[in-house]
């Protein structure tokens, strides 16, 4: 599966949006993640609709729209996604996983599903017909900077294996959580294939955006 990095823009300082933006488009970033949190979900707020919309205007990289948010199903009317854009919903945040996997659907845009690092992959048995990832948390939700949950990385194999095994091979996994170049080798190995980037790698300080985007690619690239 090819290899896949998407940027979380929660970590870029909102004084250089443009900047990034333009050097996303130079280094080819395949997606551009964007966290948004409710203060309910989890402990912490963060991007919103104006802010999507705003940035699907200024820029044709497709969204990998992160929503935690409680009951996503009754909310997803109110943010800009479409073709092409992946859109993620938590298990744990609603009673109706599969009417929001639906909506999502429908509405032309991929739909993912996230699970918490104390989820297990048995919960998304029956949703596999319906949908084209899984993000598996590799940190809990709510804040950049935080340490891996090592025992992500047997929940990324697992599912891997899972999928391959079941004829879901197409289904992506994302990971999303201190994706540093080290541990993106991990995830790689065990199966990941979408890297959410943050302050772990190529929003870090001392080397260029360009600089750390290559070797976090390089990093993903031996499996
Ligand atoms: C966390 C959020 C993530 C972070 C990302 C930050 O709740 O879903 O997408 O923005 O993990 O990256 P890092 O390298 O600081 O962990
Ligand atoms: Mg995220």
């Amino acid at each position: 599966m090819n290899k896949k990095i998407s940027p979380s823009i929660m970590c870029a300082s909102p004084f250089m949006l443009n900047n990034y933006i333009k050097q996303f488009e130079e280094c080819g970033i395949e997606y551009i993640h964007v966290d948004v949190m409710d203060g309910s979900f989890v402990p912490n707020y963060t991007l919103g609709t104006d802010f999507i919309k705003a940035l699907k205007s200024n820029s044709k990289i497709p969204l990998d729209l992160h929503l935690m948010i409680d009951n996503p199903e009754s909310k997803l009317d109110w943010f800009e996604f479409g073709e092409n854009d992946y859109v993620s919903v938590h298990y744990e945040s609603t009673r109706h996983l599969h009417k929001a996997v639906c909506t999502i659907k429908n509405r032309g845009a991929k739909p993912m599903v996230a699970i918490n690092p104390a989820t297990p992959i048995s919960v998304l048995e029956n949703l596999l017909d319906d949908i084209d990832a899984v993000l598996v948390m590799t940190v809990n939700p709510g804040f950049a900077g935080q340490k891996l949950v090592q025992s992500t990385l047997k929940k990324i194999r697992q599912l891997r294996e899972y999928l391959d095994n079941n004829g879901y091979k197409h289904i992506e996994i994302e990971a999303d959580g201190n994706v540093s170049f080290e541990n993106a080798r991990l995830m790689s190995e065990a199966g990941a294939n979408i890297f959410v980037a943050g302050t772990s790698s190529v929003f870090a300080q001392g080397k260029s955006f360009a600089e750390n985007v290559s070797e976090l690619r390089k990093a993903v690239s031996s499996k």
